[in-house]
């Protein structure tokens, strides 16, 4: 494993010292936000961790080896990059490491990679799930196995309706993995606070959401927990002009054919250009609003 995983020292310290640890993902620089915002925000979002006193690990796969913990060179190459890098979830990793490659975590990859460092809780924006006609397509993010399966928490700003939420409720069901709603009972839709669907449970503090997670570790219970946390008042945008360029979006991309993992970046993309990029500017608050709660979280963990 030595072989294979490179912790930046600051983290490799502040893991001796079971100080907190904040894991984020780099997909959401190569393939989900434009440059150079997206290099902007990934260095705003550690320093939002920091200020919230534990220490940032942006995690990506780098000429072969997993990196917990980037330089801002490192973040800049992979956002200038962009979609040139491999998206890589957890059936990418062998390929991208025995080659040697360079590779931006998805949310699979990217808690995978915080386990084997011993990082508990994790930070993004919206995490993959069941998609829209997954009846015919069969397309399920990865990322539901691995809440699944991996011992890591999952701060995100709800389920992105690009996805079916209800399904995507049903397959966190069945495979034990709690959803929390950070003060809400009603599930998030990333870029607005509503959904019509509610959370498993509501949580009210950091402190309670750190009981929850040392309980379902201390029993034995594997896997995750999606914490969903609305993006904040100011930052949302208007439901109808959303449900409009989501379904426009879904529908240019069953014209073009657009299938597989390239489905996520292509309507991410395709969203920001119909709310000619105001999706962007609250995908990126609702990220930093995020980092905040998660490193809150850890404080307590
Ligand atoms: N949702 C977003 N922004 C993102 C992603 C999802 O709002 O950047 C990325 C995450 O890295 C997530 C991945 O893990 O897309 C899911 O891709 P797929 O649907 O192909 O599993
Ligand atoms: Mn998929």
């Amino acid at each position: 494993m030595n072989n294979y995983l490179d912790i930046k020292p600051e983290v490799a310290t502040a893991l001796a010292q079971n100080k907190p640890v904040v894991a984020l993902e780099s997909t959401i620089i190569s393939h989900g936000m434009p440059y150079p915002k997206n290099y902007e925000t990934a260095l705003l979002v550690e320093k939002t961790v920091q200020k919230n006193s534990a220490v940032p690990a942006t995690i990506a796969l780098i000429d072969g080896k997993i990196k917990i913990g980037l330089t801002d060179a490192e973040i800049k190459f992979l956002a200038q990059k962009g979609p040139e890098v491999i998206k890589t979830s957890r059936r990418d990793i062998p390929y991208i490491l025995s080659k040697k490659l360079t590779g931006a975590t998805t949310v699979s990859a990217t808690m995978i990679a915080a386990q084997l460092a011993g990082i508990k809780v994790f930070a993004t924006g919206g995490i993959g799930g069941v998609h829209r006609g997954a009846t015919q397509s069969f397309d399920i993010s990865a990322d539901l196995q691995e809440l699944a399966q991996t011992n890591v928490a999952v701060v995100c700003a709800g389920i992105k309706s690009i996805l079916d939420l209800g399904l995507t409720l049903e397959y966190l069901e069945t495979m034990g993995v709690p959803v929390l709603g950070y003060q809400t009972k009603e599930l998030p839709a990333f870029y607005t606070r509503k959904s019509g669907f509610e959370v498993d449970y509501k949580m009210d503090t950091p402190k309670e959401i750190a009981d929850l997670l040392r309980t379902k570790w201390a029993v034995g219970l594997k896997g995750g927990a999606v914490i969903a946390n609305p993006v904040p008042k100011a930052d949302a945008l208007d439901p109808e002009i959303m449900t409009q360029a989501i379904d426009q979006a879904i529908a240019e991309q069953q014209a073009l054919g657009i299938k597989g993992k390239e489905s996520t970046p292509f309507l991410l993309a395709k969203v920001k250009e119909l709310t000619q990029g105001k999706s962007l500017v609250s995908n990126i608050q609702l990220v930093l609003n995020n980092a905040k709660l998660a490193a809150e979280i850890a404080v307590y963990l």
